[in-house]
């Protein structure tokens, strides 16, 4: 075993509460989904009963209605903003009773992380038991996408709020802040305690952010309520790729398990379905790239970012479309002197290479590239994104992102956001195994 991944693992290690692993200490004092799910495939290399535990931890504070959320506030910490009296989840006739949580959700990365668990475990017969106690809980959970965020029925689900995407401050929400004007709003953050504020998104964002919340609560978390009135109603090719990957992992397993004819049936129903829309209503045929579209203003929002390339891991685009995705993702992100990949198009001119999601480069978006660039054969872009994430990773350390130019090393080697970030020492550790 190499020193990284000696590192990586004590970061796992420190980072582990019982029962979860937090994102990044003070920062992210809590559970959060998708880190969670990503973390979970670290863990499976080295202590596969911690990697089920974060899992089942998740699971247990499944809405009623199948919703998982996107924090769960197992532990009291006084270092992050917004928390659970913000979210107030209780609101929701659904929300679990012990498990304060947000009422919001994240990507949908559990589908493919069983299937991860299932691969990387020594032991199938025993990852199997398991999975199968808990696969249910997954199939629950996609249906609640489809029965309540789907709402033309064309299989693809919406998000609601900017945190729901994972790409939290991303340029392309910027033309949805441009549609609506939040009030003011008296807060503390805390984030900016821990990280420089040029790193992290504006006051005024936070605002948007927090009135997005307040709505949703105005009508207790109820979805339908929630489609008809948020002014952020968007469908991201990230999100529905994820949930498209996810549907394929859980037909993958229940044919191993034997059986579930119907649930079969159903994902392969809902795949189809998605797979079609998606090709007609998220490609933008002049960037020749996968867009979020914009359901409150019925337009493209015409920006490319590392969530473009999301659709590659799922099997989306045809033979055709991939390699002019992939002409885009070399043409915009993989110029000289750039590592792979920026969240955001280093051309346009709401790059920012080191806030947040305006333009650094993160180790999950790039993991789910290189799944999905080695998916369609792309081996020699696909080396080379896994060669740039550990390469970032030995210069700067488990950073939560990284400036994409090369230059800006060439004096002294700096990461950004939080250190000893899990999902980073997660996901390098299952690059290095690869
Ligand atoms: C970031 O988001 C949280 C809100 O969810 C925040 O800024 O407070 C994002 O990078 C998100 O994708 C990630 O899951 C979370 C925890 O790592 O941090």
């Amino acid at each position: 075993m190499n020193d990284l991944q000696k590192k990586a693992i004590e970061i796992l290690n420190k980072n582990w509460k019982e029962g979860f692993t937090i994102p990044c200490e003070n920062l992210y004092p809590f559970q959060w989904k998708w880190d969670s799910g990503f973390i979970a495939i670290g863990l499976a290399h080295f202590n596969i009963e911690r990697a089920k535990a974060e899992i089942e931890t998740l699971l247990n504070a499944q809405w009623k209605n199948g919703m998982i959320p996107h924090i769960i506030f197992h532990n009291e910490s006084d270092t992050y903003f917004p928390g659970k009296d913000f979210h107030n989840s209780f609101l929701s006739p659904n929300a679990r009773k012990e498990y304060p949580s947000t009422g919001l959700v994240q990507p949908p990365v559990l589908g493919f992380v069983l299937e991860e668990l299932y691969r990387i475990s020594m032991n199938k017969e025993a990852i199997m038991r398991y999975i199968e106690t808990h696969i249910d809980k997954v199939f629950l959970n996609h249906q609640y996408f489809y029965m309540k965020r789907d709402v033309h029925n064309e299989g693809l689900v919406y998000i609601y709020h900017n945190w729901e995407s994972g790409t939290d401050n991303s340029p392309m929400w910027d033309a949805i802040w441009e549609t609506f004007d939040p009030p003011k709003y008296e807060f503390e953050r805390r984030d900016t305690d821990h990280i420089a504020a040029e790193q992290r998104p504006t006051n005024r964002e936070y605002e948007y952010y927090l009135y997005l919340i307040d709505i949703a609560k105005q009508y207790a978390y109820d979805d339908a309520s929630i489609a008809a009135n948020s002014p952020f109603l968007v469908q991201d090719p990230l999100f529905n790729s994820l949930l498209i990957k996810s549907n394929e992992s859980l037909i993958k397993l229940y044919k191993i398990l034997g059986g579930h004819t119907d649930k079969i049936e159903q994902l392969t129903k809902w795949n189809t379905k998605a797979i079609a829309s998606f090709n007609s209503k998220l490609w933008n045929n002049d960037l020749k790239a996968y867009v979020h579209y914009d359901m409150r203003n019925e337009r493209q929002l015409v920006y490319a970012s590392s969530s473009s390339f999301a659709p590659l891991f799922a099997g989306i685009p045809s033979e055709k479309r991939c390699s002019e995705l992939l002409t885009t993702l070399k043409s915009r992100f993989g110029m000289p002197g750039y590592y792979l990949c920026a969240s955001f198009d280093p051309s346009h001119t709401g790059f920012n290479p080191k806030k947040y999601w305006r333009g650094p480069v993160w180790i999950n978006m790039n993991w789910i590239i290189f799944r999905g660039l080695r998916r369609y054969g792309a081996d020699e872009l696909a080396n080379r994104v896994k060669e740039d994430s550990i390469e970032l990773i030995e210069k700067c350390g488990f950073y939560e992102y990284f400036d994409p130019r090369m230059e800006s090393y060439r004096q002294e080697a700096i990461g950004l956001g939080g250190t000893n970030f899990s999902w980073s020492a997660a996901l390098i550790i299952d690059l290095l195994n690869e």
